[in-house]
């Protein structure tokens, strides 16, 4: 049997090695997303999203774990900022992830940005593709939020759990993170710690006062103890009431869409950045050019205009 025959037959090995070929981008990885995107749409992606240390493994780890017991089947994509044989943290994750069951309802696979942020959300996009394919009913991407969301976790998921705990500061903070305008669903963790009460207050007015952009959904926010999976039905419960009220709004399709219309470009302008590049290497010297700019006889604006003519020309 193929590869991809395998894959269809559920066999969880066969979707470790196509998850592998894409993530790696190993040739042929195209045509095989190519053909998995023809069955494709049934997977709710939630992202898990956060500062360092909020506790979004153990959050993903309850939440599987509670989804597992709904007979839904589960794959998780972990995006873990630093390399996977050093990273403590993510050794963690494995460990603790290997209480699962590997009957094919459950697949777990962590991911290292090593530093290359824009690739990375494409490749966790395609994981999540293979995940849907395979026909998990539900995906969970966990990743870090440190100062500014690195991965584009919006253009990746269908709704966005943001994790606090009352260590990573008020309102005024969570905003200059950049993590208010992502949250679907506030999630604090560690309710167990003090300031828990005052920080889930002090969001809950802050979205309060703070012009909501949604008129079709209020952010809750919710008080979790994930290390006792306290309240992780709670959590749960709000999500899928976002996926629910989203869907009849229309909100869960346009935002699709939208996502796909951004991945279309994006892959266009890779595929147009390249060809044009090997042309244009071919067809200019442009270490003679910036020769030219660092004499001071052309600058980096006329000469890139230049160049955009050069290929224009080329190609009409
Ligand atoms: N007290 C307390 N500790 C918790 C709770 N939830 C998680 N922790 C602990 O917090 C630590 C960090 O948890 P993780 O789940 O690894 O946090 P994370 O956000 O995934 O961390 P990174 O992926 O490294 O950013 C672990 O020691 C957890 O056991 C909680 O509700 N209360
Ligand atoms: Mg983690």
């Amino acid at each position: 049997m193929s590869l991809l025959e395998r894959f269809d037959e559920g066999e969880i090995r066969a979707l470790s090695k196509i998850v592998s070929l894409i993530e790696n981008r190993e040739e042929g990885y195209e045509d095989t997303l190519g053909h998995l995107y023809r069955k494709i749409g049934n997977t709710v992606r939630i992202g898990v999203t956060g500062p360092p240390g909020a506790g979004k493994s153990t959050i993903v780890n309850r939440l599987v774990h509670q989804l597992l017991k709904d007979d839904k089947r589960v794959g998780v994509v972990a995006v873990d900022p630093t390399s996977p044989f050093t990273g403590g943290a993510l050794l963690g994750d494995r460990v603790r992830m290997n209480e699962f069951p590997i009957d094919g309802s459950f697949y777990f696979r962590s991911m290292a940005t090593r530093g290359e942020v824009g690739g990375l959300a494409s490749s966790t996009d395609n994981v999540a593709v293979a995940y849907d394919a395979f026909g998990f009913d539900v995906t969970l991407i966990e990743t870090v939020g440190v100062g500014q969301v690195e991965l584009d976790i919006i253009d990746t998921c269908d709704v966005v759990v943001v994790a606090v705990v009352p260590e990573s500061g008020d309102a005024v903070q969570t905003m200059k993170a950049g993590l208010m305008e992502i949250a679907d669903v506030f999630c604090v963790n560690k309710s167990d710690r003090p300031g828990s009460a005052r920080i889930v207050a002090d969001l809950r007015m802050s979205l309060e006062l703070g012009n909501q952009s949604r008129d079709w959904w209020k952010v809750p926010v919710v008080a979790t103890q994930a290390v006792k999976g306290e309240n992780i039905d709670g959590l749960l419960e709000k999500i899928l009431l976002y996926l629910s009220v989203a869907r009849e709004s229309g909100e869960f399709e346009r935002h699709r869409r939208q996502q796909l219309e951004k991945k279309l470009w994006a892959l266009l302008q890779d595929q147009i950045t390249k060809e044009m590049q090997d042309k244009l290497s071919k067809m200019a010297r442009i270490d003679q050019i910036v020769d030219n700019i660092l004499n001071g006889n052309s600058d980096p604006f006329s000469a890139s205009r230049e160049l955009f003519q050069k290929w224009t020309d080329s190609v009409s």
